[in-house]
């Protein structure tokens, strides 16, 4: 049910081209899943987001048994049906959220936090997270991990990865669904030997993918550059490779020459709440009085619904007025600028000059001239 084809590789970097097969269809990779956290993309409608390129999208173990359940959502049919979505669902297990809550207590078989809202005490552990995921029915679940913060000294991360991997095992025990593939999440901070081990440990755990976690935590690119460089020859290359909550384009573009696979963010849809529009000639701020006549598209290079009907000037105005249809379009415009950055990546790397397309991309964004 569940299977990887690696396709090709580029003969210039790590680059990889591949295909991940799921329950609800193939996954063309390398991908961005854009992130619907309470079971829906902020200000999108399915149809809008499936119109965008996107192949797989991202919800959250955390939010959605805090609200509305997952026996409610099991009840409806699953994830898939209650949300309306029938392509592929990964969800994350919660790992990353409650490690940043401010109140929380860490201990050997998981962490104990306040509600939200109501303050009720919750706890949430490798057997919880399985199942709720389970519950949820995802094609794609997350092993329970610690996320720790950046910086952390040596002697605690490496605590932390080996309860990170404990936790894996009781992870594996716990899923009891073989329509639902399970990863295994590296941790390690930004310590080689601790990746090393970390990474090595769970390969021999033999899980159907892997990602990188404990990374996007205001490393910043240089180091994450690093960590995604030590790490990824200890991961099995007939298996999938996602790099957690990852990113800026740059970001992106700098990890697929690395070898990773898959990749989720909130920015390009967070961004667009706040009027700002990803380009092929880099981030427009859309509230910009230099745009109240500025009657071009948003990106002319880019053919998204929001593209091709609307100009800047009238993005502009929405987002003046408040009107709610300046998120629904920035979303339209943001998901399908990454998705089509992605799409390029994977013909470039079809074609193996996945270098040239990077620093094409990149110099055309204006990376180079911050
Ligand atoms: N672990 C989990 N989810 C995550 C991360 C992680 O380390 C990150 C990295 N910051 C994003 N999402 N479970
Ligand atoms: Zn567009």
């Amino acid at each position: 049910m569940f299977s990887f084809e690696l396709l090709h590789n580029d003969r210039s970097c790590r680059a990889r081209r591949g295909r991940l097969h799921t329950p609800h269809g193939a996954i063309e990779t390398p991908i961005f899943m854009p992130v619907g956290t309470h079971g829906a993309l902020k200000a999108m409608t399915p149809a809008q987001v499936e119109e965008t390129g996107a192949q797989i999208i991202l919800s959250n173990t955390y939010h959605l048994h805090l609200k509305p359940g997952e026996s409610l959502v099991k009840k409806a049919g699953g994830l898939h049906r209650f949300m309306n979505w029938d392509k592929p669902i990964l969800t994350d297990s919660g790992g990353f959220q409650v490690f940043s809550l401010p109140k929380k207590k860490i201990t050997e078989s998981g962490v104990f936090f306040r509600h939200e809202h109501t303050g009720e005490e919750i706890f949430l552990g490798p057997k919880e997270a399985m199942q709720i995921e389970n519950d949820l029915g995802a094609d794609i679940i997350m092993a329970f991990d610690e996320c720790i913060p950046y910086p952390s000294s040596h002697d605690y991360a490496k605590k932390s990865i080996h309860k990170t991997l404990r936790w894996a095992n009781s992870c594996l025990e716990a899923h009891g669904r073989s329509d639902q593939a399970l990863f295994g999440i590296v941790q390690g901070s930004v310590y080689e030997d601790l990746r090393r081990e970390c990474a090595e440990q769970l390969t021999a755990m033999d899980f159907p993918g892997y990602a990188i976690g404990g990374v996007s935590v205001g490393e910043g690119l240089e180091l994450l550059k690093q960590v995604v460089d030590y790490t990824e020859p200890f991961l099995p290359s007939n298996k999938p490779r996602y790099l957690m909550g990852v990113g800026l384009p740059e970001d992106i573009l700098e990890s697929i020459e690395r070898g990773m696979d898959m990749f989720d963010c909130v920015i390009p849809t967070r961004y667009a709440r706040s009027a700002t529009a990803f380009t092929s000639r880099g981030k427009l701020r859309l509230t910009n009085r230099n745009y109240r006549r500025d009657f071009f598209p948003v990106d002319p290079a880019c053919d998204c619904y929001c593209c091709r009907n609307f100009t800047r000037a009238y993005l502009h105005h929405l987002f003046n007025a408040n009107e709610i249809l300046s998120a629904t379009l920035m979303a339209i415009h943001n998901v399908h600028f990454y998705l089509n950055m992605v799409k390029q990546a994977r013909e470039a790397i079809e074609q193996n000059c996945y270098i040239d397309f990077k620093n094409d991309f990149l110099g055309e964004y204006g990376f180079f001239e911050k």
